[in-house]
């Protein structure tokens, strides 16, 4: 796939790398990852990188999307592989479409190549293991912006962290990556931030069964000045590493679609076909959906108490 991944971007004079809308690192790391190293070595090719921009952009600002930029293009877009999470038809326009994921969904974007790899702890894992199996150097702000993505993904090397993703965390070190300035970036917060978190804390509700939850309306987004988005990806992991809590999800009210946005993650337990089950997806033990109405929010609930009841009683 690798070899079959090179020879497309071989025979295009234009390159387009996107991943998905609402990015979070895993998403930036893999596109600029790719960007900066093909870039470099293929200054003759026109090279963009486009996609809507947040507050977790270091890079770049991003190329404006027309359909005469897709013209006769190869898309690479990584880090998902559904319409649903890119939001836009520009594939249509692109000559040739190229998938490069590490989740579990199937397809709905048309493509000529896809590379899947579930095992990998992010698509940055394997950007970094595509260009060094096409011998296309990896630069030092190519490197950044992979081990910022494999970071961001992993939890600091915490979650779905193989011998693989270190072996390539250390070579990417051997290339100069700062982890100080790496860190920092990522893990200062602002106080109203922590402010925040703090009032998110005191109010989780835990069920009997062990399902910590919260339900963030808009009068709480309004409260701490944070869109639906942030709070959603951002605040799930403060019911992370609690004993009494095996299963948690967080609800975000996002008023721009009139939709709850559930994230739902657990220790151990698969959690993924609750999320299916509600027309969305992911990873075993972190995966998320959207809902209607709070009503299906207390379905998930419950059918989240039913996993634990089935450990507890079985
Ligand atoms: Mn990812």
């Amino acid at each position: 796939m690798i070899q079959a991944i090179h020879q497309a971007i071989l025979a295009h004079d234009k390159i387009i790398v996107a991943r998905h809308k609402n990015p979070d690192l895993d998403a930036y790391g893999s596109q600029f990852g790719m960007y900066y190293a093909l870039k470099n070595a293929f200054p003759e090719k026109q090279i963009f990188a486009i996609g809507d921009t947040n507050a977790l952009n270091r890079f770049e600002p991003f190329e404006e999307a027309t359909k005469e930029l897709f013209e006769g293009s190869l898309y690479l877009m990584l880090d998902t592989v559904a319409i649903q999470m890119i939001g836009n038809d520009w594939h249509t326009y692109a000559k040739t479409v190229v998938l490069i994921d590490h989740h579990q969904n199937d397809p709905d974007i048309p493509y000529e190549l896809y590379w899947k790899d579930t095992t990998s702890s992010s698509t940055s894992e394997l950007v970094f293991l595509f260009l060094e199996g096409a011998k296309i150097p990896i630069t030092p702000d190519s490197a950044r912006a992979i081990f910022m993505g494999i970071v961001g993904d992993t939890g600091r090397f915490m979650f779905s962290t193989s011998s693989r993703t270190l072996l390539v965390a250390s070579k990417l070190a051997e290339i100069g990556v700062n982890m100080k300035e790496i860190y920092g970036g990522m893990y200062t917060e602002s106080l109203s931030s922590k402010q925040m978190k703090a009032a998110y804390f005191h109010s989780i509700t835990i069920t009997p069964q062990g399902v910590g939850y919260r339900k963030n309306d808009q009068a709480f987004l309004d409260e701490f000045h944070v869109d639906a988005h942030a709070a959603s990806r951002g605040l799930v992991s403060q019911m992370s590493g609690i004993e009494e809590i095996p299963i948690w999800v967080n609800f975000t009210y996002d008023k721009s679609i009139d939709q709850i946005l559930c994230e739902i993650r657990s220790r151990d337990k698969i959690v993924l076909d609750v999320a299916k089950a509600h027309g969305g997806g992911g990873h075993p033990t972190a995966c998320g959906c959207r809902v209607a109405t709070w009503e299906e929010t207390d379905v998930i609930i419950n059918e989240l108490n039913q996993l634990l009841e089935e450990t507890n009683h079985g």
